[in-house]
């Protein structure tokens, strides 16, 4: 029987099948021994309490750790916390670098108002999504973006993932105070694949704000500008291969003085390039 695995606690596995139930089942070990590990999100081969075959992903994210995820849900406040553009930016390029669709839901409308921060994310070419969960307005919208598709929410911890999870499954997930997460505690603390109607799939995560770009993706900074879309429409660059960062008559710089590229996606690049680089210098020496 084909399934989805949901969720993997101790060694087991538990696997929604095509009949509608929740099997627990065991890895086989040949998959230990192949290096495969059963990841949540992998569609799976069950037979007598065992995963028998892993089928061919069609993306794998390293953090949160999940497979054939359709879409990541970008999940950033308008207000408490404050917004961290560069998380929300690096998880645009893990996303897109993984072959996942960045989806930028602004929560908490109710707070502060949403529409610069909306601005920034639709010039980039990315859907954006406003909404309150508290007020439960705005959820309907993120319903369409995600029907028939499987995604994770990420975002930092007290932006509201668990409360637009639960506004849209029924309450299924913990929720928290957010002064909690000033003392460094996280309310959601495993991940769980959840089904909200007919093949819709969420996945609430933990916070997170200090992973490193290069804990969640794979690319070299060579690479990085091809994953901010709105550079594509700068133009030539005086230099061939040019950094953007320093080099002169840069078309990418031009574009952001002008205003049609957003400062905040400009900053979060050079301080993502600064990282990138670093770690393959790093890389570098280790093999001499
Ligand atoms: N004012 C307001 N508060 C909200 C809204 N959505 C969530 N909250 C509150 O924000 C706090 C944190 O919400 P959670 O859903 O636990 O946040 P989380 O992103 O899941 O946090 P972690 O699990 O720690 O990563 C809770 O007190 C929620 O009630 C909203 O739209 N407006
Ligand atoms: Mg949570
Ligand atoms: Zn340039």
């Amino acid at each position: 029987m084909k399934g989805i695995i949901t969720k993997g606690i101790g060694g087991f596995y538990y696997v929604k099948a095509e009949d509608g139930t929740v099997y627990e089942c065991k890895a086989r070990g040949v998959f230990r021994k192949n290096d495969i590990k059963p990841t949540i999100g992998d569609r799976v081969e069950i037979s007598g309490g065992s995963i028998e075959r892993i089928y061919e992903r069609s993306s794998y994210l390293i953090r949160p750790s999940v497979a054939n995820i359709d879409n990541l849900v970008i999940v950033i406040a308008a207000a408490n916390p404050a917004p961290d553009l560069l998380l929300a930016d690096k998880l645009t390029v893990a996303a897109d670098s993984a072959g996942i669709t960045p989806v930028i839901c602004i929560n908490k409308t109710d707070l502060a108002a949403p529409e610069q921060l909306a601005r920034i994310y639709e010039s980039a070419g990315y859907r954006v999504i406003v909404m309150s969960a508290a007020e439960q307005s705005g959820e309907q919208e993120l319903k369409e973006a995600i029907r028939g598709r499987v995604s994770a929410f990420a975002g930092l911890s007290g932006v509201g993932k668990s409360s637009i999870l639960n506004l849209l499954c029924g309450n299924v997930a913990e929720t928290g105070e957010v002064s909690r997460i000033n003392r460094g505690k996280h309310t959601t603390r495993h991940v769980e694949l959840f089904e909200t109607e007919d093949e819709t799939y969420i996945l609430d995560t933990p916070g997170f704000s200090s992973l490193k770009i290069t804990e969640i993706c794979d690319i070299k900074a060579s690479e990085l500008a091809g994953y901010f879309p709105e550079f594509a429409n700068a133009g030539e660059c005086r230099f061939k291969g040019c950094s953007h960062i320093n080099e002169p008559d840069c078309a990418v710089k031009r574009l952001v003085e002008s205003g049609d590229a957003a400062s905040s996606r400009y900053e979060s690049y050079k301080e993502l390039y600064k990282q990138l680089k670093e770690v393959k210098d790093w890389e570098k020496n280790e093999k001499f």
